[in-house]
């Protein structure tokens, strides 16, 4: 173990994730972000910076390198997102890129159940090819489908996109950004015209007022939370979430509304800014259509109905309405308390509304933020060709067709004319018997897809499953007819875009295991294998690709054809989108949207949108009489800790073994105390766990993290209709000691 790693074990509190004494020692030199050189131009002995790899905040972490070989890393002090801190995960980045279950040559399994064995990279393309193209002919087009990530580099997610869909000719893929981002691309499209975060994270220290939704900062995203105490406003800190996380302790006012009431509460606070005459009447006239018609809607929304609704007092929500409507800055934040949810569109779009009916967007310390999750989860949303065509445009849109077309030098009847199955439908697909095979890139769906009780007899009905993954051995790999190994994180070169729309650099400070290959390298040897490799003649190297997203970006509201290339990037410590060719100057500068109250819609105006309550899809009754919420457990465990669960320090840092928080009457009245084991049952599944008995979690409900693969057997598949993202945070269960 290392020194440094040694310092973070010493913190050994999960909640505090960042610096440690070291960093601080480093100078920082505000303004001058130069991070280092690009590896091929680096000494051996030297030392380079880097986007880490884990969660979407985009720490720069710098590597040391002996002898060409990363040995060891500290958070980058010249970087605008982190300034020399990093997490414990980001502190561990090397350590699961050395574990002994890497996956370090194809290895092709000819029967279900048998041994696999190891093959040749030609032999694993020619199988591929084989096998998806005779999937193809006997059963159509239809019949494949490729679900994948987004924490690849943007380059590669576009090669996987273009060669899939314009090169073999699928139709349908889609990706774990739907599990994550789904509900927030949804609502910006419909209210802003685009799929368009508008903050920077400057904002977390220029707000009065900071309202965090259904998000845990100090877990998920620790040093967007140490910007957040950067903030020397004084700014009151609410936490609106049922449960009383690390973030809520920390925060000066926790909401601890009742769950999934959300819409509820947004709509009451609406009703009371508005009876109160706390909104910007001037901005809502001049920036935004369908006000009056929300306003109508709002009616029903008194405080008696909201507090019943939400088990917020009255008082409280006069209180928090006041907050928000008197503050100079307002900022909202959501994360996944909101987007996985069954109404969860329409709750995004309320804490829209409530920024554009109190004017707070567009101005220092403001926004409807929705935070992302995955390092590259806006490389996703904006290049992945999955659920959207390449660059921000629309399948189902001719001209944006005609648009790619030209610019990738390829026939417009290449590019499907219609939007792929979402994620769901997919499965579905498979349940049907309608997808026979099935390529699964850089995610673990075995592990991390609701109601994963019955996945792996879904896995089962499939003809052909390709797993790439930079491991063998995580619960969907192990099904694979076909793995591809792939290189990881630190093993390869490319951008990543985080939540800020910063778009970072990764490169290759380590060399892949044995035959490991860069999933850019995979796609383009499956891509030549195809025969359509005359295709992505262009496409040698991530920085070509790089430049034809860039043309692709042309005229987009995520227009990045201003950035001079991987240098430049590298040079200036990451660059924002929007950043179109007439904006030269000062591309490291931190720069938000719609300060002009413009938006992405035909009439530049935001839309008020709204929707009557949909009913609970399992609500608590007399059998299952707990409400099951599931997410982050610790700053030390990323989802299916195929990465995480390898650093020892990691595993040190989190907790061993699943737990279930539950409240002191609920465990009482189950007959439990804290470290027993209990089952816990839904509809679906039963699964063990330890009890921890907390008043963090409200009466009613239970917590169970999602790191360890029993989870997702309780869950129900359940997805908010407009977005298809999957309402992970509720159903019903029982305890049973
Ligand atoms: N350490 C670590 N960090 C991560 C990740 C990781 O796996 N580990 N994953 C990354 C990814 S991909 C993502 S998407 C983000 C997720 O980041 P977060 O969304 O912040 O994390 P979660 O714990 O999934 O959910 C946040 C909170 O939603 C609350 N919640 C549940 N139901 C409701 C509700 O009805 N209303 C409200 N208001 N809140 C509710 C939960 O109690 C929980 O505290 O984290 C990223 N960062
Ligand atoms: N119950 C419950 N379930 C949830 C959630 C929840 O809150 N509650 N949250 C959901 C959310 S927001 C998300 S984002 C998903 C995440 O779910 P997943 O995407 O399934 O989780 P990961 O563990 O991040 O899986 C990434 C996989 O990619 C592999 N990998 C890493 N780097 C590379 C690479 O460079 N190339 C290749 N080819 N492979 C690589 C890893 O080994 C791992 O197997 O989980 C969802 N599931
Ligand atoms: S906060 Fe996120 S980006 Fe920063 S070091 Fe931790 S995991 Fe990496
Ligand atoms: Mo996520």
């Amino acid at each position: 173990m290392s020194l440094l790693a040694d310092k973070i074990a010493q913190l050994g509190n999960r909640i505090r994730s960042h610096t440690g004494p070291l960093t601080e020692q480093l100078v920082r030199r505000p303004g001058d972000f130069g991070l280092g050189q690009i590896p091929e131009r680096l000494a051996p002995d030297s030392t380079t910076s880097m986007t880490c790899g884990f969660c979407s905040t985009g720490c720069s972490l710098k590597i040391h390198l002996k002898d060409g070989q990363a040995t060891n890393l500290t958070p980058e002090p010249n970087y605008p997102v982190n300034t020399g801190m990093a997490c414990p995960k980001g502190w561990e980045g090397l350590a699961p890129l050395a574990a002994p279950d890497r996956a370090t040559a194809p290895l092709l399994r000819e029967k279900r159940g048998a041994n696999p064995k190891e093959i040749d990279w030609a032999a694993a393309a020619n199988h591929f090819c084989d096998r998806m193209k005779k999937t193809m002919e006997k059963h159509g087009p239809e019949s494949v489908a490729f679900l994948s990530t987004g924490q690849i580099c943007t380059e590669e997610m576009a090669y996987l996109g273009a060669f899939a869909k314009f090169g073999m000719g699928m139709l349908h893929g889609d990706g774990n950004t739907r599990q994550c981002m789904a509900t927030a691309v949804r609502a910006y499209k419909e209210s802003f015209g685009f799929d368009a975060p508008p903050y920077t994270y400057a904002d977390f220290e220029e707000s009065d007022v900071i309202v965090l939704i259904g998000s845990n900062l100090c877990i998920a995203h620790p040093i967007m939370w140490q910007r957040v105490l950067q903030n020397e406003r004084t700014p009151e800190i609410i936490v609106i979430d049922p449960r009383k996380t690390e973030t809520a302790m920390q925060a000066t006012q926790h909401v601890a509304l009742a769950p999934k009431s959300d819409l509820v509460l947004f709509y009451g606070l609406a009703q009371l800014l508005i009876e109160r005459e706390q909104i910007d009447g001037e901005f809502i006239a001049k920036h935004t259509s369908s006000f009056e018609e929300f306003r109508k809607h709002l009616k029903d929304f008194t405080p008696e109905y909201t507090s019943a609704e939400t088990g917020i007092g009255i008082e409280e929500l006069t209180q928090l309405a006041d907050l928000i409507g008197s503050g100079k800055r307002v900022s909202f934040w959501w994360t996944m308390g909101v987007n996985q949810g069954h109404e969860a569109t329409r709750t995004a779009q309320a804490i829209i509304n409530l920024a554009l009916m109190t004017g707070n967007i567009g101005k220092p310390g403001t926004g409807a933020n929705s935070i992302t999750g995955q390092c590259n989860a806006m490389g996703s949303r904006l290049f992945s060709n999955t659920t959207g065509l390449l660059g921000g445009h629309d399948f189902t849109n001719e001209g944006d067709r005609e648009k790619v077309a030209a610019v990738l030098g390829i026939e417009s009847e290449k590019i499907p004319d219609r939007n792929s199955l979402a994620y769901d439908q997919i499965i579905e697909g498979i349940c049907e018997g309608k997808i026979k095979a099935l390529w699964v890139i850089a995610t673990n769906p075995a592990h991390s897809w609701i109601g994963r009780n019955e996945f792996e007899a879904i896995l089962g009905k499939l003809d052909f499953l390709v797993v790439q993954d930079m491991y063998h051995t995580t619960e969907t790999a192990q099904h694979a007819d076909l793995l591809l190994p792939a290189a990881a994180w630190g093993e390869k070169e490319g951008t990543m875009i985080n939540s800020e729309r910063r778009i970072g650099l990764v490169k290759k400070v380590s060399r892949a295991p044995d035959q490991a290959l860069s999933d850019f390298s995979i796609f383009k040897l499956l891509a030549n294998t195809w025969g359509c490799g005359d295709m992505f003649r262009g496409w040698q190297t991530p920085e070509d690709v790089f430049k034809i997203l860039q043309k692709l970006s042309e005229g987009q509201p995520c227009d990045i054809s201003g950035i001079e290339g991987y240098d430049e990037i590298n040079h200036v410590g990451g660059i924002q989108w929007p950043f179109p060719s007439d904006l030269k100057k000062n591309p490291g500068q931190e720069r938000r949207l719609f300060e002009d109250g413009k938006f992405f819609t035909d009439d530049q105006r935001a839309r008020f949108i709204f929707a009557d309550r949909q009913p609970d899809p399992e609500a608590p009754d007399g059998t299952f009489p707990l409400r099951l919420l599931t997410g982050r457990g610790s700053s030390a465990q990323w989802h299916t800790q195929t990465r995480t669960g390898k650093s020892k320090v990691l595993r040190l840092l989190g907790p061993k073994g699943n737990h279930l928080e539950i409240h002191p009457v609920d465990a009482k009245k189950a007959g439990l105390v804290s470290g027993e084991t209990v089952r816990i049952v839904s509809r679906r599944a039963g699964i063990l766990a330890k009890a921890f008995v907390t008043s963090a979690v409200p009466i009613g409900s239970v917590f169970v993290p999602m790191h360890d693969s029993e989870t997702n057997r309780l869950t129900l598949a359940v997805f908010d209709p407009h977005s298809r993202q999957p309402s992970y945070k509720s159903c019903a269960v029982r305890v049973e000691k």
